[in-house]
């Protein structure tokens, strides 16, 4: 009896691929984005999101970090950063980073995730320092921190080649790098919507010296603004051919793009349907990926809830305060209780899984 009757012919192939396990080429991935079928589409990556985490959901208890919006750049896609002039311009001292910390470590957090804007001004030792303190009051809390990009103007700022950059800041209590910045790979997009940013080359060498000297880190793809179908592709098998290399990545996670306030506001709001089918397209392209994140902010928690029989397997974290998509137009809520998270997850027919950063301290909820 066949489990599932494609309505696309053009996806009979690849299953028979996934079926036996088989990696996906760069055509095929074109055929999934572009396939009629959305749910044979997320038929396939449940297939591969089973064998790979059963029916584990995780979640973590986390706590995003933002220091600072000035940034040095302009992308045209980001509504977060802004110049010093800027009347919502924002630097955050390490007191008050430390006070915020602090007000939710007694919500338990086993995270913060620290990510912001590169600062024309503030010293390196400002960062150093950032990681120090934080790791001197919780040292049960794992600190992911500053992107690929980041840490390539860190390197810069400190005039320290990038190695020993990631060495000095690992020993100050970097545990891993979260996945931002990657955008979209392709010259002809970067070009368009953040032309003076690393090259995606760029980006993937700092992520290979990352895994080099010991740490994990994470992936994402901004979709859903000026790039091609054939351009998303691209990017996946890239990520793959590094991951081949490494193994250092852990999670990725697929980036919806909220065009307000940005100076690409013309363009539409992705759609639940792009919002799934990237998920469940990643999922099958990115065989060497042990997990991906529906990142709820960005996507509203029912699509999320919905995406995890779309491939998808993580459903990121409590968050607590979001300044980058909010910037941007995001709705969604700062704030998701564990319990809520639970709920959502059991509802949807998966085992949620509270774990680390890394995959490694895992508490089954059993409902
Ligand atoms: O690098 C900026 C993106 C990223 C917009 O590693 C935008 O676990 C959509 O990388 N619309 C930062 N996206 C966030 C990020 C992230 C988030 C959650 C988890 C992890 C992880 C990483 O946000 C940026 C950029 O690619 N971004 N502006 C926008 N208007």
């Amino acid at each position: 009896m066949k489990l599932f009757e494609f309505r696309d012919e053009k996806l009979e192939p690849i299953y028979e691929k996934v079926e036996l396990a088989k990696r996906l080429n760069f055509e095929d991935g074109v055929t999934l984005f572009n396939s009629p079928d959305i749910n044979g589409v997320g038929f396939l990556a449940n297939i591969v999101r089973e064998r790979l985490n059963g029916d584990n959901a995780y979640y973590i208890h986390n706590r995003h970090i933002n220091p600072t919006n000035i940034c040095v750049h302009s992308c045209q896609f980001c509504a977060f950063g802004v110049k010093a002039e800027d009347k919502s311009s924002y630097v955050k001292s390490l007191e008050v980073i430390f006070r915020d910390a602090e007000e939710y470590e007694h919500g338990n957090v086993s995270e913060f995730h620290i990510v912001g804007g590169l600062h024309p001004d503030l010293p390196y030792q400002y960062y150093v320092d950032m990681l120090k303190g934080l790791k001197s009051r919780f040292p049960e809390v794992h600190i992911q921190a500053f992107t690929a990009v980041e840490l390539e103007y860190l390197s810069r700022l400190a005039r320290i080649p990038l190695r020993d950059t990631l060495l000095e800041l690992k020993d100050a209590g970097l545990g891993s790098v979260p996945g931002g910045g990657a955008e979209i790979f392709a010259k002809r997009v970067r070009r368009k919507i953040c032309a003076d940013k690393i090259t995606g080359e760029e980006w993937l060498e700092v992520q290979e010296m990352v895994h080099s000297v010991g740490l994990k880190s994470n992936a994402t793809m901004l979709y859903g603004h000026l790039e091609t179908v054939e351009e998303r592709v691209d990017h996946l098998i890239r990520l793959r051919e590094l991951q081949d290399k490494t193994n250092g990545f852990v999670t990725f996670i697929p980036l919806a793009f909220h065009p307000e306030n940005t100076k690409l506001d013309f363009l539409n709001w992705t759609t639940g349907q792009l919002d799934l089918r990237a998920l469940a397209v990643s999922r099958l392209m990115l065989d060497n990926f042990p997990h991906i994140k529906a990142f709820w902010i960005m996507i509203t928690p029912e699509i999320a809830q919905l995406s995890m029989a779309y491939g998808a397997d993580d459903m990121d974290g409590t968050v607590v305060e979001e300044k980058i998509i909010h910037a941007a137009g995001g709705v969604t809520g700062h704030l998701f209780h564990k319990n809520n998270i639970e709920d959502k997850i059991r509802e949807a027919g998966r085992v949620p899984v509270e774990r680390d950063t890394l995959y490694e301290d895992l508490q089954e909820h059993l409902v």
